[in-house]
């Protein structure tokens, strides 16, 4: 068997989304993801002239050997665009083998090790009490696992409010929007969030908050402190995550779970994070982290130190990453829990797929590969849409973290 073509397709259903599509001599072919908010172009460039020449006449079985000939190869290692274009590749070979097998993609990686991906969904309002109410809409549709965000008084908008109750989509300008940011706002409202969650729901659900990368360490630490009568599920993204070490002078002042990792793509970003159990979930997925090749090796690592796994599962990731993520997420042994943000119903439409959701957890179906497909024609009528994430400024004027 040979690979004989490659193409990406770009489209906005909604949301702009890369897909890379690999077809072979035998009429079998695969789909990646390589959609990077906000890079889009970036990552579509790099497969058309840097990847998919390399690939005509590969045989599409050497799935390691590919990685990496891509990895070595390029001479300049890692970075979120080609590791982005290795992830789609990966995908599709993944994709082609199940096929060829007749097997769905989480029986190649060892079967099933659960019954079910437990999901989280956004719980997100203006002020606590929107938010409450949207955690008992999430309740009410079986999730066991919510994340709740809240507007914070005094600033204009904040991360993970959204204008829609349905769908969430940050990247909504072609020139990036600007926020404005205030930690001590900020760090004064959250504590009063969970409370409130606490005393009209009770302890029953799993909790979770996404900081966003908003703090300094210290200021996680008291976050993660004084969230401990909530009982979090984790406090995700407290600091950004270059400077792994930070994250020993959190550990020293909370208990509160931490999870890390939706923007890393390599293992060698979580390599002092896992090792030295400074956090408790790894965020880090397919479309972003080298496919689920690369994927593997970092939960593998992770599992040594108890570290358990959390996919990143936003809008921006595409239906073919979230197909892909489910069926790791059914085999992978350390499994923690799944970001599940819904796509509107013109991306499903584009990107038919196998998977289900139903009471709290999700399911990635039987079909051979990892069972989620497009239509190219409906695609071509979404045509690519330029579209950049905000930016953040403290109330002086300072460029801050988003
Ligand atoms: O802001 O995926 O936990 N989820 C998140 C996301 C990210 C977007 C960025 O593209 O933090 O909403
Ligand atoms: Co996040």
């Amino acid at each position: 068997m040979k690979i004989t073509a490659g193409r990406v397709i770009v489209c906005s259903p909604g949301r702009n989304f890369v897909t890379l599509r690999i077809e072979t001599d035998e009429g079998i072919d695969g789909l990646g993801d390589a959609t990077l908010n906000g890079r889009e172009l970036a990552v579509a460039t790099y497969l058309t002239e840097h990847i998919i020449p390399a690939l005509i006449g590969r045989d599409p079985a050497m799935i390691e050997d590919i990685w990496q000939y891509l990895y070595r190869g390029a001479y300049w290692r890692r970075g979120p665009v080609t590791m982005c274009a290795i992830a789609a590749v990966d995908t599709a070979l993944w994709d082609i083998k199940g096929k060829v097998a007749r097997l769905p993609l989480y029986q190649l990686l060892g079967g099933r090790s659960r019954d079910g991906v437990m999901v989280y969904g956004h719980a997100n309002g203006k002020d606590i009490d929107e938010t409450l109410d949207e955690v008992a809409r999430y309740a009410g549709l079986g999730y066991k696992a919510i994340r709740a965000q809240s507007g914070i008084p005094g600033l204009a908008s904040t991360y993970g409010v959204s204008k829609d109750r349905m769908y969430y989509e940050p990247a909504d300008a072609a020139i990036a929007s600007e926020n404005v940011w205030s930690t001590s706002k900020y760090l004064d409202h959250v504590p009063k969030l969970f409370e409130a969650i606490r005393v009209r729901f009770g302890f029953e659900h799993h909790i979770l908050h996404d900081v966003h990368h908003r703090l300094t360490p210290i200021e996680a630490g008291r976050l993660g402190k004084a969230l401990e009568p909530y009982r979090l599920f984790w406090m995700e993204d407290p600091t950004p995550a270059e400077n792994q070490e930070g994250f020993r002078l959190i550990r020293q002042h909370t208990v509160t779970p931490i999870a890390v990792g939706e923007v890393f793509n390599t293992i060698h970003d979580c390599q002092t994070l896992i090792t030295e159990q400074l956090i408790d979930f790894v965020r880090a997925t397919v479309v972003h982290a080298g496919g689920i090749t690369h994927l593997r090796r970092i939960a593998h690592l992770a599992e040594l130190y108890h570290v358990r796994t959390g996919c990143h599962g936003a809008t921006d990731l595409s239906p073919v990453c979230m197909g892909a993520a489910l069926h790791f997420d059914t085999w992978v042994p350390n499994f923690g829990v799944q970001e599940y943000m819904r796509h509107t119903p013109e991306t499903d439409a584009v990107f038919p797929h196998a998977y289900w959701y139903d009471q709290g957890y999700m399911h990635p179906g039987d079909a051979p590969g990892h069972g989620v497909v497009i239509d190219e024609k409906l695609a071509a009528k979404y045509p690519y849409q330029p579209s950049a994430l905000p930016v953040n400024r403290l109330e002086d004027g300072s460029m801050w973290n988003w």
